[in-house]
Formats: structure tokens, C-alpha cells, sequence
């Protein structure tokens, strides 16, 4: 019975038929098993001793079977530890690609535009004196954008910090990207001078519509005789390549320091207007319901102007010579629309699953 089972193991290449070996001897109906079954029916003094005997041959087989299975689980580990490091044979894992983010694509398009129009692509400095920001844009002291509620100043940067005596010298992360036209109109002697420049602005601003930074894009065109008939040329060219040719345009007056007359350009609502049916019966309930243009039908895209005589003399120009027109809108706003995205936090949050959509 159950001679030479440790030949038997030694042979086994393998966990499961070890196992099988081992279950012909030891398993529930195995050889030894029921030798040990036999037990009880052996007369009295016989069966001490075989069941002595049987129990040693159970041990023993046992004990075996786990020496030969520590000595198989070893010779896997050390296969695995003398085979090359890396296995060709396993496909690769991708790479997740990188894309640009949409307010990058959107700056990319919207400078693209303007570039093509023979605007020339500058940068200005997003932490800035107050006299940049405020003072040569004709923003009066008392204007609130230049109060701490509304603007954020560097610390050290305030009136009483070493150095800074006076309002315009104190130091503020820009509010807006008008700053783009004091600084190419200072360093400027010579006109024409038509300018486009984006980039991030901060205002002590946070729903769902206003960022405490967000982005925008200034443009100018400074030259001898430019009137509002020439900026609206350029802005009108540049809705109809940016929203489509249908798309309609309207200004309106309104009020910032540095521009005179000043407005504001609105577009018809992207989101309830399409324009081949103007003013049908299914355009006005559309509108009605649209919450985007909050039922008015227009969405307004920037603020625009004749630039003020104060700033051509407070940057070295004679307004009597000179004239230009400047313009300034909010590139996330643009975005939004683009992309018909609700709140413009999820725009900052970096949140893969939420920019992969776009
Ligand atoms: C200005 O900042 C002027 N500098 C624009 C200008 C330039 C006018 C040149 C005339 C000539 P305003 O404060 O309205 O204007 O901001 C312009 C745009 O920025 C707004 O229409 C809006 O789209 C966007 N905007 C303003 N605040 C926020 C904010 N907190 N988050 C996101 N977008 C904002």
C-alpha cells in the first residue's frame, strides 16, 4: 500500500497533479484513508498497533506532500526571479494624450482673428502698478474698482510699504487688460499702432458667472483720423468670423473712464436664436425660455470705445493729432458659450472628466 509515494511526488511537475497524487492517498476515499477505516473491525490487540502503523503512514505521506509543495511554489518563485524583467509579449499601456484647455483654444481662435485683421499679438504684466491699472485709463480716485473691496492689492505693494507714497504707485494684480494700451502707447513714438493682447485678470469676484480670475482681451488701433465708423468695421468683421455670418450685432452706449463715446456690443443670443427664421412665432418662445440671454435674445460680448483724450495725453500722445479706438471683452464668458458650459468655476476646477468633454 501506497509504496513509494515520495518517487511519486518528486515526479509531479506541477501544483495539481501533486494535489491529485496526494488525493489518491490521503483524499476522502483515498488508499490510506481507508486503511484507517478498516480500523474498527480488527480484534483489539491488532488494531493498536496497525493503527499506529496507518496514522505514522497518513503522517508521512502528509508530511511529504507539503515538502514537495513548498519545494514546486519555490522553484515558480525562482523561475519568475531568472526570467528577463520584462515580458515583450504584454501589450502596452497607453499614454493619455494632453490637450490644450478650452480657454486656450478659445484665446488661440479669438487672436487668430484679429491677427488676420493686421493686429500685432502683445503682452502686458499681470501684477501692475496702480498708475498702469487705474490712473492713465482717467479712472477717477474715488472710482470703486480702485477700492481694496473690489481689487486685490499685493501685500507690500500698499500706500505706507517702503517706496510707495502715492495711490499710483501702489502694486495690484491687474483688473483688467486695458493696461495692454498704457504700456504700447508710452513705449510707442510712432502710428500706426494696432494692438491685441489676452491673458488673466483679477477681481475680488466668485459665482457662477464671475471668476476672481478670469480672462480677457484687449485691442486698440491708434493713427491719425480712426473714428467709430472704423471700429465698427472691425468689431462687426470680427463677430461675423467668430459667430457665423448671420449672426446679428447691436451697440449700446454705456460708461467706462477711459473711452468717450463708450459702448457695449451685444451679439443675438447663440443659444435660442437661430437665424434663419428671425422673428417667428417658434424664435420669440425659444427666447422666452432661453436662460442664457436671460430672455432677452442678446448676450453682451465686450465693452468698446473712442479712446479718451486724457489717456493719448497722460501716455505722451496729442489727442489733437492722434485718435484710436479700443476694445475689451471677457474670453470666458466666449468660452461658455462656446461650449455651453453653466458655471464658470468648472472651467478652473482641472477636472479630467469634465474637460475631456469639451
Ligand atoms: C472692462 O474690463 C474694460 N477694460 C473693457 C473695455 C476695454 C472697455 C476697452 C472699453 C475699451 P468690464 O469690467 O465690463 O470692462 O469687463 C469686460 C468683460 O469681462 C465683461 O463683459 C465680462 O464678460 C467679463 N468679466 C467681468 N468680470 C468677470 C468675472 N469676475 N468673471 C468672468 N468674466 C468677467
Amino acid at each position: 500500500v501506497a509504496a513509494g509515494f515520495e518517487t511519486t511526488f518528486a515526479q509531479c511537475p506541477d501544483e495539481s497533479s501533486l494535489r491529485a497524487a496526494a488525493a489518491k492517498l490521503i483524499g476522502g476515499s483515498g488508499e490510506v484513508t481507508q486503511l484507517l477505516k478498516l480500523m474498527p473491525q480488527l480484534p483489539g490487540d491488532r488494531r493498536k498497533e496497525l493503527g499506529q502503523r496507518a496514522n505514522a503512514l497518513k503522517n508521512a505521506v502528509q508530511s511529504a506532500f507539503d515538502a514537495r509543495l513548498e519545494g514546486l511554489a519555490r522553484a515558480a518563485r525562482q523561475a519568475e526571479l531568472d526570467a528577463p524583467p520584462i515580458d515583450p509579449s504584454l501589450p502596452g499601456r497607453g499614454l493619455a494624450r494632453g490637450a490644450l484647455h478650452p480657454i486656450t483654444r478659445t484665446i488661440d481662435a479669438l487672436l487668430d482673428v484679429f491677427a488676420s485683421i493686421g493686429f500685432e499679438v502683445t503682452d502686458a504684466p499681470e501684477i501692475e502698478l496702480a498708475d498702469f491699472n487705474f490712473t492713465r485709463l482717467g479712472f477717477p480716485p474715488d472710482h470703486p474698482a480702485t477700492d481694496m473691496q473690489d481689487s486685490f492689492f499685493v501685500a507690500g505693494g500698499e500706500i505706507g510699504a517702503p517706496g510707495v507714497k502715492r495711490f499710483e504707485d501702489q502694486v495690484l494684480l491687474r483688473t483688467h487688460t486695458s493696461n495692454a494700451q498704457v504700456h504700447e502707447m508710452s513705449r510707442r513714438r510712432t502710428i500706426p499702432i494696432a494692438c491685441i493682447s489676452a491673458g488673466k485678470v483679477f477681481r475680488r469676484d466668485d459665482d457662477a458667472t464671475h471668476s476672481p480670475m478670469f480672462h480677457q482681451i484687449e485691442g486698440f488701433w491708434v493713427d491719425r483720423g480712426i473714428s467709430f465708423a472704423h471700429l465698427k468695421g472691425v468689431l462687426t468683421t470680427f463677430v461675423k468670423r467668430m459667430f457665423g455670418e448671420q449672426v446679428p450685432v447691436r451697440f449700446r452706449p454705456s460708461y467706462f473712464p477711459f473711452v468717450e463715446p463708450g459702448g457695449e456690443l451685444d451679439v443675438g443670443c447663440t443659444i435660442c436664436r437661430p437665424y434663419d427664421e428671425p422673428g417667428s412665432e417658434a424664435q420669440r418662445a425659444r427666447t422666452d425660455a432661453c436662460r442664457v440671454c436671460k430672455s432677452t435674445g442678446w448676450l453682451e460680448v465686450l465693452g468698446c470705445g473712442m479712446i479718451h483724450p486724457v489717456v493719448f495725453e497722460h501716455c505722451g500722445w496729442d489727442p489733437k493729432e492722434v485718435t484710436g479706438f479700443a476694445f475689451g471683452m471677457g474670453i470666458d464668458r466666449i468660452a461658455m458659450l462656446r461650449h455651453n458650459v453653466g458655471d464658470i468655476r468648472l472651467l478652473y476646477e482641472n477636472d479630467i472628466r469634465f474637460l475631456s468633454q469639451l
